[in-house]
């Protein structure tokens, strides 16, 4: 490895990455040592102010563009050059962990304020990116922020999605960069050269294997539906079964029919209905509307593009007394990184004397996006059990500074040292 590079990968500190992790960690605390840090929220806006804190004490820009996604930038010896981008995503699930995202973005920074340290000039600026709502648990679907950048979904179609609470995306979003520190407006779909995002497993190959870093190879497809089921409301104490139009019980129904269809003896299909929505919700008035969520996800883009086809007429079978309606809201087929980008990856794990291997992701991230516009890699490290999505999430800090090593050297031979271009 070169001396320059060694350099910045010496500088980067375990000790404040995990000062600064657990910093993050006490915004938006919840018992268990989790978080609850939903898109847009007061929460989200305190870990962006944070975040842009660290970066203007080193003198890095911060840029924001019109769905709040966050953009640090290390300038690179060429101005008009396309970044290289690295980042991921501060919100977090209702119930989730102190490193799902968050790592990510925490990484990137690591990894560029070493370099910066080490005063390793590159022709391409670097970039760090806090993408927006990349949960998508209070703004469904998921990845909103990096499918917007990249021009995959236009932000119209989003402003008027709500939350549990009726509050509309646009106006939580109006709230979100009206609380940002003053910062220059970006463009949607400016151009990248490349990304990389440091990510926990959240599986459990790595730590059963004793590997540090998870070279990823790419990430598996997956779709979301709204599923509507309109029935009529009715007193539950007069009125016949039989002249019910029991809008939870079809729903039910439903939901039985999509377990039988996505029932795999291999268990590598996903399939999960995570939110349930019933109307009017009360013990004795008879459900006049039901909503509810369905996620389901495969590796092969065949199975996944049939699934996808399934379920509305598997629904519409099952429902008998009530009208239907299925609103798809993602569509991810399986993508695949850019093989030198994963090579890149692999050659700093090698280059560190970490123990790695290649591997797939079960879980989507914004890569899944960034893909599609530019060479696209990612690296895993290890979280306990593989939890995830539960505030019992954890890492050890060792491991997470061996990631950020790896991404600081991944993305200086991507950002092209001076001498080298
Ligand atoms: O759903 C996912 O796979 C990601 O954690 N948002
Ligand atoms: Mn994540
Ligand atoms: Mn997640």
């Amino acid at each position: 490895m070169r001396a320059d590079v060694q350099d910045a990968v010496n500088r980067v500190d375990q000790q404040r990455l995990w000062r600064r992790l657990t910093e993050m960690a006490g915004i938006g605390a919840i018992p268990g040592g989790g978080v609850n840090r939903a898109a847009f929220s007061k929460e989200d806006i305190a870990a962006r102010k944070l975040l842009v804190s660290w970066a203007r004490a080193r003198n890095f820009t911060v840029a924001v563009d019109a769905i709040g996604n966050l953009f640090i930038r290390r300038a690179g010896t060429d101005p008009r050059a396309a970044p290289v981008m690295t980042g991921s995503h501060m919100d977090s699930q209702p119930r989730g962990g102190r490193f799902d995202g968050i790592y990510g973005v925490l990484a990137g920074l690591e990894a560029i304020e070493a370099i910066e340290q080490a005063g390793v000039k590159t022709r391409r600026p670097l970039e760090l990116v806090a993408w927006s709502n990349e949960e998508g648990g209070r703004f469904a679907p998921c990845t909103m922020g990096s499918a917007v950048y990249t021009g995959a979904r236009r932000l119209t179609e989003f402003l008027e999605v709500t939350d549990n609470d009726g509050v509309a995306l646009e106006d939580a979003l109006a709230r979100t960069l009206a609380a940002l520190p003053a910062a220059e407006q970006r463009a949607l779909k400016a151009p990248a050269a490349a990304y990389i995002e440091a990510h926990i497993e959240q599986g459990p190959l790595l730590e059963r294997e004793g590997r540090t870093i998870g070279v990823v190879t790419g990430i598996q497809g997956l779709r979301w539906f709204n599923v509507e089921i309109f029935g009529e409301t009715a007193h539950a104490g007069t009125t016949p079964l039989a002249a019910r139009k029991d809008a939870l019980r079809e729903a039910i129904a439903a939901i039985g029919a999509l377990h039988e269809l996505t029932r795999d003896a291999s268990d590598t299909l996903r399939f999960t209905i995570g939110r349930v929505l019933v109307t009017p919700n009360s013990p004795n008035s008879v459900p006049s509307h039901v909503m509810f969520s369905v996620d389901v996800r495969h590796p092969v883009a065949a199975t996944i593009a049939r699934l996808g086809e399934a379920i509305e007429p598997a629904v519409r079978k099952a429902v008998t007394h009530c009208s239907v309606k299925v609103t798809p809201t993602l569509r991810d087929d399986p993508c695949a990184f850019d093989p030198a980008v994963v090579d890149c990856v692999e050659r700093a794990a090698q280059s560190l004397k970490l123990a790695h291997r290649r591997m797939p992701s079960g879980a989507s991230h914004d890569a899944m996006y960034l893909a599609r516009v530019c060479p696209t890699g990612m690296i895993f490290v290890p979280c306990e059990r593989g939890i995830s999505h539960n505030e019992a999430e954890n890492a050890r800090p060792g491991d997470l500074a061996a990631g950020a090593r790896v991404l600081t050297a991944a993305l200086l031979e991507l950002a092209g040292q001076n001498r080298d271009s």
